[in-house]
């Protein structure tokens, strides 16, 4: 396949055409390309065409390595066997000449690269961004020019804190970034599912990272922020509040990876092709809706399955249930940077949209699993500056240093610049330049006139910009100045803390507390927790007291600088429905005793089905019917649990009328106490599903184990039927869309 690419930018018919990239070209040569498109790439066409390359994984699939049917061998090709080293006699010893093994344990010795110094917990999928119209009126960014036009995508989500191995479901921040692979070359929005940032300027970012990364003397906790140095630097450092609040909320522990809507945080700059610029601020909506966890069942899962999250999407992915989120640009004048009472500049601010309203540029749908985890998701290299044609900086002093900050990074986990050249981050338009060698070049650059200006090489790769090649160009309406200084570019931190925490329904303000006082009741020090006090009580005098209730300090006077009532809309993680509820789980509780039971699920399960949702039916052994063991099943699995009809011995807490005398008996029924299962479980499982806001249901005497634990079958969230019937499906369809049931939480007065 790749011996058969001849590109139409270098051969000499696409220098008529007026073709940029005519390296090759113009040495009248048929040359090769490995890095081109596998589409021939034309830039006039580009323009206008409406869709551009193929999916990742088919554009990737000439690196593909698939050993059926064949032989081992050497890196180096040659057939070996590798299972027994080459010894002097039977005994030994093996002998230093054995390049079989030398090979062997020196790629295993070398297989760890530097993982991520942060947001190295994280996984992908590959997809396509499918453009909503003709955005040329606000930018030049070739992959916005037409209603319709495609472009391939990889898409990263990642937690900040821990480590490679850590948990999904830790309370942190988390990453949202893609790399659209477009015909102009590649544009990475490398965001956050926050909107704002902690600090302001790149220089504090290591410290901020020193910070509530795991302490260094014993490196503990592991994925979270719930230790002294965290909240030693955050409480000190004020631009961190408003962040410190969205992840406190439920963003800090969204439900999965699919239901968290993303941001680009900065704000940047959209270009036209005549140079007129505007300010924008990125924002990706995820169609399936905003969802978190709450905290103990963020917790549990933690201990029960680590990769909760990257198994959802993973899962969802192989089942053809691929998520979407639609991306949108707040689009602002040059004019309006402080228009709004603070800068456009400060990252930890966010547009509200009572002021400017998000233009829906285009959809992303996620729509294939990486076939390598490592090749592709781990070596991907995300870089803020990463940028195309009609799409530009601000002077924003944290996006400034973050375009320093990631190549850096990448060379050092990729071992050299020649990183670029991964197949996972390779563009999908061909390479020109006079960059050259370093460790591991995967090219081989026929241009013997590595130098501009060269004549040599008739001037090539020659200069592109705004009218010339397409070239990228910065906005021109950029100017900037002034006396060198080393000082803060913004001072009001609090007031947009405060319109975050107005903005919030009563329940999810009461995980706020609950956040605060449980991450600062593991904090040992207790000046840094009073600094939390202190802080909080900026923001608003009955969180601060409310804090410091539950942390036992003195309840603080009202600190009022900054206290307002507005709000905003569309800042919490709680309180609204879902818009799919494709992908979501059911938990049906039934018996292997009761082979009915088993059957009532079997039956559901296509009308559960035909809204995207699994029927897990639960029983205690494996047998026909049975998707799961109660032995492996957990509240933390099931988005909703429903109990079959005549299973409620289950769930007897009383009498175990079966129990048998002699230890020996095979039973013949089930009951909480079975052997089949851990003590309890289909109780342990309904009960969490309540306690964690889920709807729980039940079919005829099912719902016996309702009223078992005093869950009252007229609750909100709660179903009952005779029987299996549409209208029962549908009550729990609708349940899964409302999601969480917040009057099972508790307020505090
Ligand atoms: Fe960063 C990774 C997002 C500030 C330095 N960052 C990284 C990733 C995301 C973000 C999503 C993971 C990319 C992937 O999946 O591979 N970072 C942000 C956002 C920020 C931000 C939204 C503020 C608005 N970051 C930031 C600053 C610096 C860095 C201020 C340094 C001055 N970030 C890095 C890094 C990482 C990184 C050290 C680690 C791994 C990598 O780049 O590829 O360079």
């Amino acid at each position: 396949m790749r011996g058969l690419l001849l590109l139409p930018c270098v051969v000499g018919l696409a220098a008529a055409a007026g073709c940029p990239y005519t390296a090759g070209a113009l040495s009248g040569r048929a040359v090769h390309d490995p890095h081109g498109p596998h589409e021939p790439y034309d830039p006039q066409a580009g323009q206008n065409a409406n869709t551009v390359g193929e999916t990742s994984p088919q554009f990737l699939s000439e690196f593909y390595l698939n050993d059926t049917d064949s032989y081992m061998t050497t890196d180096f090709g040659t057939p070996i066997q590798d299972q027994w080293t080459l010894k002097a006699g039977p005994r030994g010893p093996s002998l230093l000449e054995d390049f079989m093994f030398r090979q062997k344990l020196q790629r295993f010795d070398h297989e760890r690269v530097p993982e991520r110094v942060v947001h190295a917990r994280g996984t992908g999928a590959h997809g396509t961004f499918t453009s909503y119209g003709n955005w040329s009126n606000i930018t030049a960014a070739s992959f916005l020019s037409a209603a319709g036009k495609k472009t391939p995508v990889f898409s990263r989500f990642s937690n900040v804190q821990g480590f490679r191995g850590s948990p999904d479901t830790v309370r942190d921040m988390h990453g949202f970034a893609t790399k659209f692979y477009t015909d102009e070359g590649n544009f990475d929005l490398v965001g956050n599912t926050v909107p704002v940032f902690f600090i302001t300027d790149a220089i504090q970012f290591p410290d901020l990272i020193h910070a509530v990364k795991p302490e260094p003397r014993n490196e503990i906790p592991q994925g979270g922020t719930a230790h002294d140095n965290a909240w030693d630097f955050l409480m000190q450092q004020p631009s961190a509040m408003h962040t410190v609040l969205w992840f406190m909320a439920g963003h800090g522990i969204p439900h999965t990876f699919r239901h968290v809507n993303g941001y680009g945080v900065h704000t940047f700059r959209l270009v036209t092709e005549a140079g007129a610029s505007k300010l924008v601020k990125f924002h990706w909506k995820s169609l399936q809706g905003v969802a978190s966890k709450v905290w103990e069942e963020a917790q549990v899962t933690a201990g029960k399955n680590i990769d909760y999250m990257r198994q959802d999407l993973y899962n969802n992915i192989a089942a053809g249930r691929y998520p979407e989120w639609e991306l949108g640009v707040q689009i602002m004048d040059e004019s309006q940077m402080l228009a709004f009472g603070f800068d456009l500049l400060d990252p930890t601010k966010i547009v509200p949209e009572e002021y400017v309203q998000i233009t829906w540029l285009g959809k992303m749908q996620l729509n294939a699993n990486p076939m390598n985890y490592f090749a592709e998701t781990e070596q991907i290299s995300m870089h803020p500056g990463h940028i195309v044609r009609g799409i530009d900086f601000s002077e924003d002093p944290l996006l400034q240093g973050r375009l320093y900050s990631y190549h850096d990074t990448q060379i050092n986990r990729h071992g050299g610049p020649n990183f670029e050249q991964i197949p996972i981050n390779r563009p999908r338009v061909p390479v020109h330049n006079n960059n050259r060698d370093g460790f591991s070049q995967q090219y081989i650059p026929l241009n013997n006139a590595p130098y501009s200006p060269n004549t040599l090489d008739n001037g090539s790769p020659m200069q592109a910009n705004q009218s010339v090649g397409n070239g990228f160009f910065t906005a021109p309406s950029r100017s900037v100045g002034g006396h060198l200084v080393r000082q803060p570019s913004f001072t009001d931190f609090y007031s947009q803390a405060r319109l975050f925490w107005n903005s919030l329904v009563p329940v999810e303000q009461q995980f706020v507390v609950n956040a605060i006082v449980f991450e600062n009741s593991k904090v040992t020090n207790p000046t840094v927790r009073q600094n939390v006090i202190t802080a909080m009580n900026l923001v608003d005098n009955d969180l601060a007291v409310r804090v410091a209730q539950g942390l036992g300090l003195a309840a603080p006077e009202p600190n009022p600088k900054y206290y307002h009532s507005n709000t905003t809309c569309c800042v919490g993680a709680f309180g609204k429905p879902l818009l799919s509820v494709a992908g979501m789980q059911v938990g049906f509780l039934a018996s292997n005793a009761y082979p009915a039971s088993i059957a009532q699920g079997m039956s559901m399960a296509a009308s559960f089905a035909a809204a995207g949702v699994d029927l897990v039916v639960v029983a205690e052994t494996w047998g026909n019917g049975v998707n799961a063991t109660y032995s492996i099943s957990d509240a933390i699995n099931f988005d909703a649990v429903v109990v079959a009809d005549g299973v409620e011995d289950l769930f007897s807490l009383g009498s175990f009328t079966n129990q048998p005398t002699d230890g020996k008996t095979a039973r013949t029924r089930v009951s909480a106490t079975s052997p089949l299962f851990p003590a309890g479980r289909p109780s342990q499982i309904l009960v969490d599903a309540f306690k964690y806001g889920k709807p729980v249901g039940a079919l005829g005497t099912g719902s016996e184990a309702l009223t078992t634990f005093d869950i009252s079958l007229t609750r909100p969230g709660v179903y009952v039927a005779e029987s299996t019937n549409k209208t029962f499906v549908n009550e729990v369809l609708s349940g899964l869309h409302t999601f969480k049931f917040l009057d099972r939480f508790t307020l505090e007065p």
